[in-house]
């Protein structure tokens, strides 16, 4: 984790998960895991519990403009990380608030569309809207295989096709882009991280792998608090993938489907 002694600020732009494993809810454990002063904008309201995801209502997007208004007339914001936009009216609401309001701060995309249960989570015309509106003013996009082939109209079967679409996506004119693995390679854990000049292999260690919920909110609010706080695009990558190990590696059930994330792991335990 970063130096928890340089006082930060990271906003979420995310929707509501009442059973706290995804969404908002996850990533303000995170941040306060981080050591950062969370601050929220609420997107969308889903109703879900571990093991159903029963529906989604969107927050008018005037009101998503006067939450977003409000935290910027009030306070330094030092990186803001963005979860489910549930259409494209609300995806080009915001990308045109941050732009106006928050220049040269580190923007981290986790670009939601579906629920891990594959039920839609957003409206038809949303990822278009995130490559028109959204990725251009983005530091970092963290879309898994799936969100990857969705927004580059690539398939992914391989670590160097991650790379194509990753490629494929910084042509939107966001700056980097990490394609999450799963799935391109035997042991699971591997991501790949493009900028227009670098291409990253980024290894992890191989996990169990089990059902758990809110894994692609923690790592981009994870990497958000590292981008805070000035680390490095890389060094805030490969600390945000050692964090969200250690809280899959810790995670546990509380109800009866997908586990809960260990928001708050002992770094230290293997
Ligand atoms: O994990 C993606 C996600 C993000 N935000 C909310 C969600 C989900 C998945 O279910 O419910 C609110």
């Amino acid at each position: 984790m970063s130096d928890s002694r340089k006082k930060v600020n990271v906003l979420t732009i995310a929707g509501s998960d009442p059973s706290s494993g995804a969404g908002l809810q996850g990533d303000l454990q995170t941040i306060l895991a981080f050591g950062a002063t969370p601050f929220s904008v609420v997107t969308a309201v889903t109703s879900q519990n571990t093991k159903e995801m029963k529906g989604v209502q969107s927050v008018d997007v005037d009101m998503v403009i006067d939450q977003l208004v409000a935290i910027a007339e009030d306070f330094s914001i030092h990186a803001i990380k963005m979860g489910l936009l549930p259409s494209p009216d609300c995806v080009e609401a915001v990308a045109k608030i941050v732009a106006n309001q928050w220049h040269n701060i580190p923007i981290v995309i986790d670009p939601v569309l579906n629920s891990s249960t594959g039920k839609a989570l957003v409206e038809s015309g949303t990822h278009e809207a995130y490559i028109k509106h959204l990725l251009p003013i983005a530091t970092l996009v963290t879309p898994n295989k799936m969100e990857a082939e969705i927004l580059s109209g690539q398939s992914i079967g391989s670590l160097a096709e991650a790379g194509h679409a990753g490629r494929k996506l910084l042509e939107s004119g966001v700056q980097a882009c990490l394609v999450k693995g799963g799935h391109f390679t035997d042991d699971h854990a591997t991501d790949v991280l493009l900028t227009k000049s670098e291409c990253y292999e980024i290894k992890g260690e191989s996990v169990k792998h089990y059902d758990v919920h809110g894994t692609g909110c923690a790592l981009a609010s994870a990497i958000a608090c590292e981008l805070a706080r000035g680390s490095k695009l890389k060094i805030a990558v490969e600390r945000g993938k050692n964090y969200i190990t250690k809280a899959i590696q810790q995670s546990f059930s509380l109800g009866s489907g997908s586990r809960h994330l260990e928001h708050f792991p002992d770094l230290e335990q293997s």
